[in-house]
């Protein structure tokens, strides 16, 4: 803090003993300890001045610490009205969790006007174990509202900022309560032994940190504009930006052998689809002027280009799979499928493919297949899901391919799904096939993709729009 505001921070911690919001003796926390010092920074509300000073003192703090937020909530019920008065000085609305979900009407926890992808600050007086904090970032979340920072006015040094660390929000807090300790005994406000008997209970009385427990927004809910925010991939914001401005989750499995076939497919159903997935190794005639023409499809059509490669080896083997040969995907693709069975150093092998190439990239890591008889458990598929979110590389990941709802929790990630066919169950060689209805609301994708569904059409147009409008209403179903 800069001089003034250490000054109006010792003007408020004695005003704030001067109005009894701290007390020294022997008192009973809200979980049944006893504890030599009670903060009750609710009597604020009757000291008009004191709310002033605080508002003025938290205004200067968000500005110091750069926090950038789009809506603000107090952690109920002492930190509303402290909330209400930033949200006036700062100009930003308000939201509020409630304790209860209304019981009739909207049953909504959280009030006020929000997206989810919108970013939040949390306020609270005062952190102790820091569950309260926790109880209200869980709510947000749950609604798809962005939290990384919050602000307390006191931290009592109990264990409470490391928990709420540990769930992935930053804590701002205006006094430690050492701070606070040191503001009255200079003030003479208290002495050494009140001091010491303080420091010491905090000492003996710590919060161990909890596991992570954060709740898990239903990604399915999401609209596609939600999930914008919520990607940390650059090119799965590319890929919905193309979802949202075309009205499609299509994607076309190319699978033909001519590239000349492959070209005329792209064209003809470019209108309708967000990606256009390639094996460039079964194209007998393929060469750089097939790549071009399709680059040239991709931006006349508005679709993002994946090569379905399946990387499977070591980082340097597929370093050089992706980066160079004869098919050198690396320049062209804008995406790529990759097993996960090698584990995070086939994403920083490919990564390091890109070293030359300015371009927005991305994977989807293979959780699942869907060939009858396949041989991915359920433990490979959540070490999977796990190395997607544990990754360094977690901007290079757009997504997964699978077949299950529930595998991808993590609403920043794009779940691809394939076996989709409108009246087919199987092809001969073990493929399994499901509505697009059924790939949308029941297997949870957020973009099917079609192959010979499309392709073996009399009409490769007229299929490509009937398959689009088939998964966009499923998708808008959903979300509704
Ligand atoms: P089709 O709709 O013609 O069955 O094509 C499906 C496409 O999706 C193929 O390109 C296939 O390689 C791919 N695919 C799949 O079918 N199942 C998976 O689990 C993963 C895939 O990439």
């Amino acid at each position: 803090m800069v001089a003034d505001s250490q000054e109006t921070l010792k003007r408020l911690a004695i005003k704030l003993h001067e109005i009894d919001a701290i007390k020294f003796g022997n008192f009973q926390t809200k979980s049944g300890l006893q504890t030599p010092i009670y903060f009750d920074l609710r009597v604020i509300i009757s000291h008009p001045d004191v709310m002033d000073l605080l508002a003025t003192l938290l205004l200067n703090f968000v500005d110091e610490q750069k926090i950038e937020y789009k809506h603000i909530c107090g952690v109920p019920y002492t930190a509303l009205p402290i909330a209400t008065l930033l949200s006036i000085k700062q100009e930003k609305p308000m939201l509020i969790r409630r304790k209860e979900a209304k019981a009739y009407g909207t049953k909504k926890l959280i009030e006020g006007k929000y997206g989810a992808g919108d970013s939040c600050l949390i306020i609270e007086d005062i952190i102790t174990s820091g569950s309260s904090i926790l109880e209200t970032v869980a709510d947000l979340r749950a609604e798809g509202i962005v939290v990384n920072d919050s602000i307390v006015v006191i931290d009592r040094q109990q264990g409470g900022a490391a928990n709420i660390t540990h769930n992935d929000v930053r804590v701002h807090s205006l006094f430690k309560i050492s701070e606070f300790l040191g503001i009255l005994r200079e003030a003479n406000r208290i002495d050494d032994a009140c001091v010491k008997e303080i420091t010491d209970y905090v000492t003996n009385n710590q919060t161990p940190v909890k596991e992570n427990e954060q709740p898990t927004v239903d990604r399915t809910k999401l609209t596609y504009e939600s999930r914008l925010e919520l990607t940390k991939s650059p090119i799965a914001k590319d890929l919905l930006q193309i979802c949202i401005s075309k009205k499609t989750n299509l994607c076309l499995a190319a699978d033909t052998n001519k590239s000349v076939d492959i070209l005329n497919a792209a064209d003809a159903a470019g209108p309708y689809i967000c990606v256009l997935k390639t094996h460039v190794d079964i194209i007998d005639d393929f060469n750089e002027d097939f790549v071009r023409s399709l680059q040239a499809l991709a931006k006349k059509h508005n679709f993002l280009i994946m090569e379905d490669r399946k990387f499977a080896d070591i980082g340097n083997t597929v370093l050089l799979q992706y980066g160079s040969g004869v098919f050198s995907i690396a320049d062209w693709a804008d995406l790529v499928t990759v097993h996960s069975l090698t584990g995070p150093s086939i994403l920083q092998g490919l990564k390091n493919a890109l070293s030359g190439t300015s371009a927005n990239r991305g994977v989807f890591l293979l959780a699942e297949l869907s060939s009858a008889g396949n041989l991915i458990t359920q433990s490979y598929t959540e070490s999977t899901m796990k190395l997607a979110s544990t990754t360094a590389d977690a901007d290079f990941v757009a997504g997964i391919v699978c077949q299950t709802k529930g595998v991808v929790q993590d609403a920043g990630l794009l779940q691809l799904t394939p076996g989709c066919k409108i009246d087919t169950k199987t092809d001969d060689l073990g493929q399994q096939y499901n509505t697009p209805a059924y790939v949308i609301k029941e297997k949870g994708a957020d973009i099917a993709v079609v192959g010979r569904g499309i392709l073996n059409a009399k009409d490769i147009r007229t299929a490509a729009e009937l398959y689009r409008d088939q998964l966009w209403t499923a998708y808008t179903e959903r979300v509704n």
